[in-house]
């Protein structure tokens, strides 16, 4: 019993001592191999998020630019930057909704938006849009389509 117990720790001893040298020899190649796996995989969500970015800036009462081009089936990100000192949004309405005046607006003309972002606050999103067209983005809040904030999609 006694025997076997000093046999095992002799072991023990003999493992850890052999396994601290062998983390010293690797230690000069290891950094060699780490830079390597995040460059990879930073490259792989890039790729995937979105071929094109668009920007637009909302001040009152416009949008700057106030026409952007698309691919049609591709992702593009949106970056929405209120410039503004109120909320403002980016709402793409339907193909085929335009509106005239803020009074026809409805809820289920809007194929996509990025909602309200408060003054001097800015967001990024992402979407995708199959049909090929002229799309109207509007700001839905009170007020603000009917002060001038309108401009125009185009998805090719
Ligand atoms: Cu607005």
């Amino acid at each position: 019993m006694r025997s076997s117990k000093v046999l095992l720790v002799t072991l023990a001893t003999v493992v850890v001592l052999g396994a601290c040298s062998d983390s010293d020899g690797d230690a000069t190649s290891t950094p060699e191999v780490t830079p390597a796996t995040p460059e990879a995989t930073a490259d792989a969500p890039t790729s995937e998020t979105a071929a094109v970015s668009i920007e637009a800036e909302a001040h009152e009462w416009d949008y700057t630019p106030d026409a952007w081009t698309v691919t049609a089936g591709e992702a593009f990100s949106i970056e929405f930057i209120n410039d503004g000192g109120v909320e403002h949004d980016w709402t793409v309405l339907k193909l085929d909704e335009d509106i005239e005046k803020a009074a026809e607006f409805e809820e289920s003309m809007v194929l996509l938006e990025v909602e309200e972002v408060p003054g001097q606050e800015s967001r990024t999103e992402a979407f995708t849009i199959d049909e090929p067209g002229t799309y109207q983005v509007i700001c839905t809040i009170s007020g603000h389509f009917n002060s001038g904030m309108a401009g125009t999609l185009t998805v090719e």
